[in-house]
């Protein structure tokens, strides 16, 4: 049995008999379902959607009293508080299927590529594949492996559990122009056939490169969030989404805050829509305040704190470890984001962070760039970690919004002057979050926060600042669409920095960026160096 996303925690019983537990509540696990009786069984999925310093994403620990923003303290009433913008949907959200295999199957394939010659859309190919058997060991099965193109033609083929595959004049994986070739895997009695686009992924100095060309980034950060579904999978919506997002001429999106369905990543493999994956990771920061975040004696607990803060570290480990396992094959994914809004500036956060970098890179067979998306109160390249470890910066930044707003010049100043300390790195950077809380039908004849004229004026302010660097190699708003999340007092039903609102009607600043994106090349030619 494979459950694709039970959120948060699941425990697994057949007959009421337990058969394996699972923490963490967007990644996939499997158990085998032994000791089936004859007649009916019954299978009971436990869900637990508690939160606290030990859990992705993070969650206070204690009891909390109403009030919105001043939630604070023990109160009488036991409540689930969660750390970070979004609601905390819960349960069974993602397919459960039951799966057959033979005794002896094949449990995992591992691809990677390398490409030369490329020219248009083709290169020289060779694929590195290593397959991995589970169940019985069986004398004499024998793995063949072949590469079959888009009209089902075999173009090349190797035998044995780990080898290569090579192709001359190899059809490409292209943003928006996506090539998939079926790569498939006979072991014995079990047969695998995976979809597989052949592309390379590079950061070379300031720039981010797909089959060696600069690449742009044009898109969102997401949330799968729809009505009435919640976080429950919604395939309809999935392929509206990724219609809107083609008529704005977008080429990626980021998986914040936690890795999305399988069924959305297939898509966007299907689509050529380029994907920054991100870990489940969001809430590691003890920096907004609140009195979980302080000692009893009123001192302030450090986000890293051996003792009073997170402790996560290990199950950190675990979500980076499941998720590269699951998506390390798509050719949509192009980096790996492994957390959103750390207390990057905290002591201890470069203890915490190196060993996980290192981790992802040694799990990743196609070693994709790595990041995390930091957040304004990280600071600047001195402070944040960021800075020392990821290889693309991504910055989520509201200069005009929580940062200055309604004036619009001093944030562009702060801006600049930002990117300038930057732009020192030498590494290629993105906002991975920018936007204006915009109520959908508000409008005026000056840009009045909350109108959707505001939105377009803040959106046509930072763009105009980013267009002038050309180290940032991408722009991915907040949000693609409005979504729910906790109420406060800065939350109008929900959160509303949505381009498209919650049932996908666009706002002004979706058509501003329609006509911004369309003429936006997704490549630039190549410079010399
Ligand atoms: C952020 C968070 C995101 C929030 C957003 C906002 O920095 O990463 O989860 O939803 O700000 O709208 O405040």
């Amino acid at each position: 049995m494979r459950c694709e996303a039970v959120t948060h925690h699941a425990i697994v019983f057949l007959n009421g008999v337990e058969l394996c537990r699972h923490r963490g509540g967007f990644l996939p696990f499997e158990t085998e379902l032994t000791n089936l009786r004859e007649g009916d069984n019954l299978l009971t999925i436990a869900v637990d959607n508690r939160l606290d310093y030990t859990t992705l994403p993070v969650g206070n620990p204690k009891n909390y009293w109403g009030g919105g923003a001043a939630r604070q303290g023990d109160g009488p009433q036991k409540e689930n508080y969660p750390n970070f913008d979004f609601f905390n949907y819960c349960g069974i959200t993602r397919p459960v299927k039951l799966v057959t295999t033979p005794k002896s199957y094949i449990a995992d394939i591992s691809l990677k590529q390398e490409l030369s010659d490329i020219q248009d859309s083709r290169g020289s190919a060779v694929i590195r594949y290593q397959v991995c058997v589970g169940g019985e060991a069986c004398q004499g099965e024998f793995c063949r492996v072949e590469l079959r193109d888009r009209e089902g033609r075999t173009v090349c083929t190797a035998e044995g559990l780990s080898g290569t595959l090579q192709l001359e004049q190899a059809c490409l994986w292209q943003p928006k122009n996506p090539y998939l070739y079926t790569v498939r895997v006979r072991h014995g009695e079990d047969v695998y056939e995976l979809p597989y686009g052949i592309r390379t992924v590079e950061v070379r100095g300031t720039q981010f490169l797909i089959n060696g060309q600069p690449f742009y980034f044009k898109g969102y950060g997401k949330h799968e969030d729809t009505f009435p579904n919640g976080r429950g999978e919604n395939l309809p919506m999935n392929a509206k989404d990724m219609s809107l997002m083609q008529w704005m001429g977008a080429n990626s999106f980021r998986c914040s805050h936690y890795p999305y369905s399988e069924e959305m990543l297939r898509l966007a493999d299907r689509e050529g829509m380029v994907v920054i994956d991100e870990t489940p990771a969001v809430g590691l920061a003890l920096f907004f305040g609140g009195g979980a975040n302080f000692r009893p004696d009123g001192t302030k607990v450090d986000t890293f704190d051996p003792e009073s803060g997170m402790k996560t570290f290990a199950h950190h480990q675990q979500v980076i470890r499941e998720l590269i396992a699951r998506d390390k094959n798509y050719a949509c994914v192009v980096m790996w984001n492994l957390a959103n809004e750390p207390d990057g500036a905290a002591k201890g956060a470069y203890v915490y962070f190196k060993p996980l970098f290192d981790l992802a890179r040694s799990h990743d067979p196609q070693k994709r760039p790595l990041s995390i998306s930091s957040a304004q109160m990280a600071g600047g390249p001195d402070t944040d970690v960021s800075a020392r470890l990821s290889d693309v910066i991504c910055l989520n930044r509201y200069y005009g919004w929580y940062e200055g707003g309604p004036d619009l010049v001093a944030p562009a100043d702060r801006l600049r002057q930002e990117l300038k300390e930057w732009e020192q790195l030498g590494k290629p950077l993105m906002i991975t979050e920018y936007g204006a809380d915009t109520v959908a039908g508000l409008h005026d004849t000056t840009p009045v926060m909350f109108t959707e004229e505001y939105q377009v004026e803040y959106y046509k302010m930072n763009n105009s600042v980013l267009d002038e660097f050309p180290f940032v190699v991408g722009e991915h708003v907040w949000n693609f669409a409005d979504f729910a999340t906790g109420q406060g007092t800065n939350r109008v039903q929900g959160n509303k920095k949505g381009l498209f609102t919650r049932d996908r009607r666009p706002k002004l600043a979706a058509h501003y960026f329609r006509d911004r994106w369309q003429k936006m090349p997704d490549f630039e030619a190549q410079q010399n160096d």
